[in-house]
């Protein structure tokens, strides 16, 4: 496939100025007619044909001012239209095509999900539905008629504000016309037209417009929308409150479709979720649920500014808006919740996706410098790292500049198609500072290395910090980035209060290769607590005795660093033991003395904290600080022993404060973060006396099932007992499928689990698993949920010796990638790390990836993520 390259992007030669769309929903023939006003863009070529894109398109008539064209006028193909010498002033292009919604099983462009028409044009999607300049820097002002079948679809909704709806005489048809007021790229385009249920309330902006705001989801469900309802509010006045950004048009409405690519997707006034993200009731949804619900809705309605308002001038800028919109998002939501919290659950997110994305083949700068299929470029690189790099700006320039710079940002790019530069240049400019050398992180992948040593002189009474930094693959020569070191001291006995010339709040800035600061006065060897609150997207090496960073744990002042001490330690230990196999961990017991005392001191003060403290760092992410030669097997064993070392350790603490956090009998479910915190650490630490004594937490994992008022805890219980072989867990399976057969997401969670059990019989499990009436391979989430979670969560049983789990993977890549390419080719990527793995599997793995790239027939999707997995 052809590579798109950065260096070569160039102004289109043609604008369009407006769109008027009238869509005849129909379910196997939709019609649309497109009326463009097409203009030479100034900035152009003076003399060249009008290319507008297409896929799988077919153009019913084509008019030029409104008159028919001559057949050597243009080239039309299911893939373009060029018209060879257009007109060299304004224009209108009249445009019928026809596409069949049923027959789209790719869900890009216009499909029926569930009897719902809808639509997603992101990246790509919009010339599915007509021929256009498909790019986003191309921003135009919509007006759309929708007309449909009443029965059929008696909601048509579109973007920006309703004008008019009516019906079509003399048929069953009916009609609604949206106009949208901002002019926008066509990947924001929208309509969606079906029976949905709706629950709806108004929100009254900082500038006084009274915003109509739905959610619309499956009739019948409406109650489980108003989660997401309230949570669009409370986006609403936080973006304002902070970010002084205030909604635009007169409705804002969120649509929930059960088939969906991704989560959802941030169209103008008309969000379009995955129901996964929208729907929740304490009966279906978990406390993860309801976050991910609220983050999400939070991200998609902060595009609003931060993607919309000011959109990306080519694909390359996708940090753009993605990055700088989850930073927003997880501000949000660590305003909603606990902050600490929360800032710990970015980082485990960001260890487990995006560092071994950056250590494999698939790595790639956040903005990148070519792609052959941009929907590949959606990654945790773009997205989670993007994020890490405004948080490391705001670090570096202060909040009140940042917030400046944010406001500037809005002002002077508004109703543009911007850069990573004109982001930049807006911080600069309220600055004074010359950001060029910060900007090099956008464009270096791999994540960097801090290699830190620490002195202390006794006699001086100093300490000396010294810090240096390389990227993995970098030449010597590569330049270094500026990175934010937040840092403090700890002694013995609790933090020291330490001043220092380098440091600005606590910071201290790393701009050369290396660096140091030495502090005066120091009465004894401290500890130093380094990269505070996670302050850049770094591996750091230090030379610290458990027992120091068993100091950190205790006395820190940062949360983010106590629990990343107890971590650390656990790593190695895990390290350690996978390497040796000996039964014996060394330094197991001091790290359950020091969780066991960190328990009676919080576990009842903050227990989501505490709950995170008693998760010992994934497979994953041990597999990727080992970094070659990985045997899944001796990790997931090691882990398991140092797991069972804590469990006995804790186990008694664990049984009493578990029943001290029980809910008070008739206590009304709320989804808070203190209540989801509780049941958090109920959890975790049923999980632990579970390890310790699997009889026993079966016998309270049958309980807690029994007993549960919220998926949470049931599904906890269950999850709990998948990991303890008998009939016990079979039953318990069983059951809860019966519960829930008309619940899919539901029993996505229940595909999820069994995905994940690490046991020889897991491949087997699948296969019947794949037969199950609830399964199918049409709908994303249902593949995720089985599939996709085996290649992410069961490292023993996708990396099997015998290659088992790797051919299940590639044969539904296969299988997938003729009705879906996004999907299949997402999926593909689970062998990202398959360099790393020891010579056995990683023969297996490479084995498996060969087979998929030497079959033929595939889509550009996955013949990218394979070849650039086998580079
Ligand atoms: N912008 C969309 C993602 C589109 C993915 C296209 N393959 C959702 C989001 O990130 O907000
Ligand atoms: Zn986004």
């Amino acid at each position: 496939p052809p590579t798109i390259r950065l260096q070569d992007y160039r102004p289109s030669d043609h604008l369009i100025d407006t769109v008027d769309l009238d869509i005849r929903l129909d379910r196997q023939a939709s019609r649309m007619t497109a009326v463009l006003a097409v203009r030479p863009n100034p900035a152009g070529v003076p003399i060249a044909p009008l290319v507008l894109d297409g896929d799988e398109l077919t153009l019913l008539s084509l008019r030029l001012d409104g008159e028919p064209l001559p057949a050597e006028a243009y080239t039309a193909t299911p893939s373009g239209l060029t018209l060879h010498a257009p007109p060299q002033r304004p224009f209108r292009l009249t445009l019928e095509t026809q596409v069949d919604p049923t027959a789209n099983t790719k869900l890009m462009g216009l499909y029926r999900s569930s009897g719902v028409y809808c639509t997603q044009c992101e990246a790509d999607g919009f010339r599915r539905i007509t021929y256009f300049l498909d790019r986003p820097d191309i921003l135009s002002v919509y007006t759309t008629r929708i007309e449909a079948s009443r029965d059929e679809a008696p909601v048509l909704l579109g973007n920006g504000n309703p004008v008019e709806t009516g019906e079509v005489p003399g048929t069953d048809r009916h009609y609604a016309i949206w106009q949208d007021p901002h002019p926008k790229p066509a990947y924001l385009f929208a309509i969606v037209g079906g029976r949905l249920g709706h629950v709806g309330r108004s929100f009254t902006t900082s500038e006084g417009r009274a915003v109509a705001l739905g959610v619309y989801v499956e009739p019948g469900k409406e109650a489980r929308a108003e989660y997401a309802l309230d949570a669009v509010a409370r986006s609403m006045a936080w973006d304002e409150l902070v970010f002084g950004r205030a909604y635009d048009l007169d409705v804002f409405n969120v649509v929930a479709v059960s088939d969906f690519n991704m989560g959802a997707m941030e169209n103008k006034g008309l969000n379009i979720f995955n129901d996964k993200y929208v729907l929740a009731s304490p009966e279906t949804a978990t406390d993860a649920d309801y976050a991910n619900i609220e983050a999400i809705i939070a991200h998609e309605y902060f595009h609003n500014w931060s993607g919309n308002r000011v959109t990306c001038r080519d694909w390359f800028q996708l940090c753009l808006k993605e990055g700088l919109t989850v930073f927003r998002d997880q501000e949000f939501s660590s305003d909603m919740r606990s902050r600490a919290v929360h800032r710990i659950g970015e980082v485990r997110t960001l260890r487990a996706r995006q560092f071994p994305e950056d250590a494999g083949p698939l790595a790639h700068p956040v903005r990148p410098k070519q792609y052959a299929e941009i929907n590949n470029f959606y990654t945790a690189t773009v997205y989670e790292k993007g994020a890490e790099i405004v948080r490391m700006l705001k670090a570096l320039i202060g909040d009140s500049a940042f917030r400046k710079g944010m406001d500037r940002y809005f002002s002077d790019n508004d109703g543009t198609a911007a850069t990573v530069e004109d982001f930049l240049q807006a911080f600069a400019t309220e600055t004074g500072r010359d950001l060029a050398h910060f900007a090099q992180w956008y464009e270096r992948p791999g994540t960097p290395r801090i290699a830190v040593s620490g002195h202390y002189d006794a006699t001086a009474k100093t300490y000396r910090l010294n810090i240096r930094q390389t990227r993995p693959g970098a030449g010597a020569d590569a330049p270094p980035l500026v990175i934010p070191v937040a840092l403090g001291l700890v002694g013995p006995d609790g933090p020291l209060d330490v001043t220092h010339e380098r440091l600005r709040d606590g910071v201290f800035v790393l701009d050369e290769a290396e660096d140091g600061l030495t502090f005066e006065n120091i009465a004894a060897p401290p500890v130093p607590s380094l990269f505070r609150d996670f302050s850049a997207p770094v591996r750091v090496e230090i030379a610290l005795s458990d027992a120091e960073r068993l100091t950190l744990l205790r006395h820190d002042t940062d949360a983010f660093n106590r629990w990343e001490s107890a971590q650390r330690v656990a790593l190695r230990i895990v390290i350690e033991g996978a390497r040796s196999g000996s039964e014996t961990l060394d330094g197991a017991a001091g790290l359950a003395d020091a969780l066991a005392a960190f328990v009676d001191q919080e576990a009842l003060r903050d227990p989501a904290f505490a709950a995170l403290m008693l998760a010992l760092p994934s497979e994953g992410e041990v597999a990727g600080e080992i970094g070659a030669n990985i045997d899944p097997d001796a990790i997931f064993s090691a882990r398991r022993r140092l797991r069972q070392g804590i469990a006995a350790r804790l186990r008694d603490r664990l049984v009493s404060v578990r029943d001290r956090l029980a809910e008070p009998a008739g206590a009304s479910f709320s989804p808070d973060a203190a209540s989801a915190g509780r049941r958090a650490f109920r959890n975790a630490a049923l999980d632990l006396i579970a390890v310790a004594d699997p009889e026993h937490g079966a016998t309270l994992a049958r309980e807690q099932i029994a007993s549960a008022t919220t998926m949470t805890d049931r599904l906890a219980g269950l999850a709990t007992l998948s990991l303890i072989p008998g009939e016990a867990r079979e039953a318990e399976l069983a059951a809860f499928a019966a519960l829930y057969t008309a619940e899919p997401l539901v029993l996505d969670k229940w595909f999820a689990i069994q995905a994940a059990i690490p046991e020889d019989d897991t491949i087997a499990r699948i296969g019947r698993l794949q037969r199950h009436p609830a399964f199918s391979m049409t709908n994303p989430n249902r593949v995720r949920s089985l599939i996709g979670v085996f290649s992410l969560a069961n490292p023993t049983q996708f990396n099997r010796p015998d290659g088992a789990g790797y051919a299940l993977v590639a044969e539904t890549v296969l299988a997938l990638d003729k009705r879906n390419p996004q999907i299949a080719a997402r999926l593909l990527t689970a062998f990202g790390s398959w360099r790393q793995l020891e010579p056995v599997r990683r023969v297996a793995a490479e084995g498996a990836l060969r087979g998929i790239a030497g079959a033929g027939g595939l889509s550009r999707d996955v013949v990218d993520i394979a070849g650039r997995s086998l580079a």
